[in-house]
């Protein structure tokens, strides 16, 4: 089948889901963009896709929402009709109880995963309007539907991704303009765990010991097979786990 988009920019495209939807977009012909913090991987990442795909790297933090916009707004000639957004760049920090945390990191999470998400899809919504063609495909997460313990704010920033791509679902109601919300479980082969142990490599390598996560292809897969499907159908929401994980935390504390 054809492609009907042509262009895409992917966040978060240094590691894991983001780079690996990216090679997953490389592979079907697309032009990309990719963001990402540091630069070195998104140098390397683009040298193995080939000079046969067109990419633009943008290395950026999401958090600086003045200079991602500035990026977006002086793409090269070729760059700028873009249709597809895939949202994916987000992290976890910390697992301690809401009562022990640090501010810090409520704060990154909630700059990254809400204010940065919300930043680029405002600058590009515009555009997809007016040419009556795109897809914004966010990375939301199971974290965002089921509250477990250690989950508080990472858990409310993707209850916030899922809730904004419905908002955007009923906002964009008579455009050609589709948006999904994909909720992955435990991911390996990722620094989802790394980042949220904060370097701890023995804790992080702990979550994945004895377990069969799903990988990143998995996921990108959900989001090439989304972005896929015949102009009138919009998958809004796909929530995906690990045969190994499941759903079901609720806890009760024993009397004094
Ligand atoms: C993270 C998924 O299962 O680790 O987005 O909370 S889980």
């Amino acid at each position: 089948m054809e492609n009907r988009y042509k262009t895409a920019l992917v966040t978060g495209a240094s590691s894991g889901i983001g780079r690996m939807t990216a090679k997953h977009l490389a592979d079907q012909g697309y032009k990309l963009i990719l963001v990402a913090r540091r630069e070195e991987r998104l140098l390397a990442l683009k040298e193995e896709l080939g000079a046969d795909i067109s990419c633009h790297i943008i290395a950026s933090d999401l958090r600086d929402t003045a200079a991602v916009r500035q990026a977006i707004e002086t793409l090269p000639e070729g760059f700028r009709s873009i249709d597809v957004l895939i949202n994916n760049a987000g992290l976890a920090a910390g697992t301690e109880p809401a009562q022990n945390a640090e501010w810090n990191d409520w704060e990154e999470m909630i700059s990254t995963n809400c204010m940065g998400l919300s930043n680029i899809t405002h600058v590009l919504l515009p555009g997809m309007v007016k040419r009556n063609c795109g897809h914004i495909v966010n990375i939301g997460s199971v974290a965002g539907i089921y509250a477990y313990r250690g989950g508080n704010v990472y858990g409310a920033t993707k209850a916030f991704v899922e809730h904004f791509s419905r908002g955007l679902k009923a906002d964009l109601l008579g455009t050609q303009v589709r948006v999904s919300n994909i909720s992955p479980g435990m991911v390996g082969e990722c620094e989802f765990s790394l980042v949220r142990y904060r370097g701890d490599t023995k804790k992080a390598e702990a979550v994945y010991n004895q377990v069969e996560p799903l990988d990143p292809s998995a996921i990108a897969e959900c989001v090439v097979w989304c972005i896929s499907r015949p102009a009138h159908i919009n998958i809004l929401n796909m929530e995906v786990m690990a045969t190994c994980q499941a759903p079901g935390g609720l806890a009760v504390s024993p009397k004094e």
